[in-house]
């Protein structure tokens, strides 16, 4: 048989079986493409995505592929295939008793009924205003008017699986004019940013919604020329129309506390004007380290003039004023994925200073405090009040500093930072469990004029402890008998909580449940006693919990989360409550304790924390997200040194369709 013959005779079928293997490939392509969610994103994940292949096959990866395995990936667990330049932040996941589950399970609903609550209030009685006033069922428009309280809540309804609540707000959030603000009262640069752009970007991120990304660069526009200063620090008060300020007064926690929402702004818009302020801001700030009034490297001083650039004081806190800048040292480099060496240094230059100079203990105890710190005169700062010297401010709002020192240790491997982030949480937890209600002042003093210096102890206890030292704290006098007692007590409390009957009202089983706690004798405690709804505490609790394991501080969230249910509840909402030390009795309601108050944050941030301190590990993992100052969650993703700067940016995430795991179902 002749070649050329059987040329002849098959060229035909071949060049079919040709066409037919063709068209099957790019068939199978499509299929493969389709059926990869975002992957326009995977595209564009370069190296990185390679990276995840190489790591996936390491020990300790089997546990995440074994998630993904099992139930499909939805945006709450991140971008989809991103595995972080960074070490691991979170504990590798374990498995959970079924009855370990119940209980977790039981606490996350009743997290969820109170937002649910919460927003049925807010709805009913102040739908598109600030807040609602929770007893009065008034209306507070302190924010520009624009509805801080829905676009801050946007984040938590879809953490939480609030879908129809949440296309409602988006609908109301289309009307809010940025342009204006409804009584041409001046707005908080600051607030604006955390809340309403924050809320909107992560809202954004997690939806999909393409308005929400609209409204946040109006908002972007309007709030730019607040930065219009020489050294492009923002203003803190702004009156928006006349585009102008009173003063030229500031904070660092309000000049910090922009990179992450402008950089988010910066990548999805692919208008770079914000990320570069942000980064201008940044490097401004650095090197102010060798300015006047910045004694101690990394102590940034809390007040600042925008004019002159410079600092106003040489006070440094940790408390209120400083509390965020610090906090985004460690988030912006999260962002980036560690490529931006100047925010890692940064953090680690500003915790050492922390370290040496604010951070303190009771002599003789192993509790820790981070004390307000004069930069100049080398010492801790003394408040003086109309009723005696005040020593060790540990201010409330500090309670954020265990979570990001945790999280920095992990990423930085600072051992030492661990135990001082354990240390410091105990003292938040103290401060809770050591009031009348299990709530937490605003302010709490200590009366000794003597610290010491941390020395390497510290209260991390274990709930059992825990509980024994708070016993003796009120009775200490008490013998083994009485403290054997408390424990069966405690003991017989944890099973309540621990069996939840079926169909039963969580508020009646809180109610019944936890009975009233002794007061703490007065020349222990003072200060500010209210209780703001703040998150701070939760925050860390959260934090510790997903990165230790350690189910002490899911324990000690469900306490204050009964504690909030007991003592804040409204029919409306939720309320700040005046002393936490006042047990309000059977004849005089709860209410005669509030404040007929409720912030914004208390849906964004107090209310998401806790229910995640209560949901999967793989749930807004901290090894997907960062958070910002206000608990919007934003995802983590590659990143180049100059992306944010650069329209030419890795894609936005895909995803268009809401997926959170959880239902709608309270
Ligand atoms: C929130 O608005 C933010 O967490 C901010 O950083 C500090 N204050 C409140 C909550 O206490």
């Amino acid at each position: 048989m002749s070649w050329p013959k059987v040329r002849q005779r098959w060229r035909i079928p071949i060049l079919i079986a040709v066409v037919v293997l063709v068209v099957l490939q790019y068939l199978a392509f499509s299929i493969h493409e389709s059926s990869n969610s975002g992957s326009q994103f995977n595209h564009d994940l370069g190296d990185a995505y390679e990276q995840d292949a190489r790591v996936s096959s390491k020990p300790g990866a089997e546990v995440e592929e074994k998630v993904t395995e099992e139930k499909p990936h939805t945006v709450l667990q991140g971008v989809e295939g991103f595995n972080p330049r960074l070490p691991k932040i979170q504990r590798p996941q374990v498995d959970e008793s079924p009855e370990a589950q119940v209980v977790r399970e039981y606490r996350q609903q009743a997290v969820k009924n109170a937002f649910n609550h919460t927003w049925t209030g807010y709805r009913k009685y102040a739908f598109k205003h600030d807040e609602v006033k929770p007893n009065s069922n008034g209306t507070v428009d302190g924010f520009g008017g624009w509805g801080a309280t829905l676009v801050d809540s946007l984040s938590t309804m879809l953490v939480m699986g609030f879908q129809e609540e949440f296309n409602e707000a988006v609908q109301a959030i289309e009307g809010i004019n940025y342009n204006r603000t409804v009584n041409s009262v001046p707005i908080s640069v600051f607030e604006t940013i955390i809340r309403h752009l924050g809320g909107l970007l992560s809202a954004y991120e997690l939806s999909g919604h393409e308005i929400l990304l609209t409204k946040a660069e109006e908002l972007g526009q309007v709030l730019i020329p607040a930065f219009d200063t020489p050294y492009d620090l923002p203003h803190h008060w702004w009156y928006l129309e006349s585009r102008m300020s009173r003063d030229n007064f500031t904070l660092i926690a309000e000049v910090g506390t922009v990179q992450l929402e402008f950089m988010t702004l910066s990548h999805y818009t692919g208008d770079p004007q914000y990320a570069r302020k942000a980064q201008r801001i940044t490097d401004y700030v650095e090197s102010m380290g060798i300015k006047q009034n910045m004694h101690i490297p990394g102590l940034y001083p809390t007040t600042m003039d925008v004019g002159r650039g410079d600092f106003t004081n040489s006070i440094s806190s940790f408390g209120g004023a400083g509390d965020s800048a610090f906090e985004y040292f460690l988030k912006q480099y999260l962002l980036v994925d560690g490529t931006v060496p100047q925010y890692k240094r940064m953090y680690i230059e500003s915790m050492e200073g922390m370290r040496r100079y604010l951070l303190r203990q009771l002599p003789q105890s192993d509790l820790l405090y981070l004390t307000p710190y004069n930069t100049v005169s080398r010492s801790p700062e003394f408040v003086m009040d109309h009723l005696t010297l005040l020593f060790m401010n540990l201010v409330k709002k500090s309670c954020f500093v265990p979570g990001m020192l945790a999280i920095g240790s992990k990423l930085f491997d600072r051992e030492e930072d661990m135990l001082i982030a354990k240390g410091l949480l105990e003292t938040c937890v103290f401060m809770y469990q050591s009031s009348a209600t299990g709530l937490c002042p605003e302010r709490w003093t200590y009366y000794e004029l003597k610290t010491e210096v941390f020395n390497g102890k510290t209260y991390n206890k274990s709930l059992k402890e825990i509980r024994r030292d708070r016993f003796l704290l009120f009775h200490p006098d008490a013998d083994e008998a009485q403290i054997a007692a408390n424990e069966a007590q405690e003991a017989a409390r944890d099973t309540i909580y621990h069996s939840p009957p079926p169909g039963k009202n969580t508020t009646e089983d809180i109610a019944t449940a936890v009975g009233k706690r002794p007061a703490m004798s007065n020349n222990r405690r003072g200060g500010d006693l209210m209780y703001l709804l703040r998150p701070e505490t939760v925050e860390s609790l959260y934090v510790l919990y997903r990165i230790t394991g350690d189910p002490k501080y899911q324990e000690y969230g469900w306490e204050i989360f009964e504690a909030i249910e007991k003592y804040c509840k409204t029919p409306t909402a939720y309320s700040s409550i005046r002393s936490v030390d006042f047990v309000p009795t059977e004849d005089v309601g709860v209410d005669t304790n509030q404040n007929d108050s409720m912030e914004s944050f208390f849906m964004a941030e107090t209310l998401k924390y806790l229910y995640l301190l209560f949901s999967e590990d793989d749930v807004i993992s901290l090894d997907k997200f960062v958070f910002n100052t206000e608990a919007h969650p934003l995802m983590r993703r590659p990143w180049t040194s100059d992306s944010a700067a650069s329209i030419n940016y890795v894609a936005p995430v895909q995803q268009t369709v809401f997926t959170a795991s959880a239902s709608n179902d309270s």
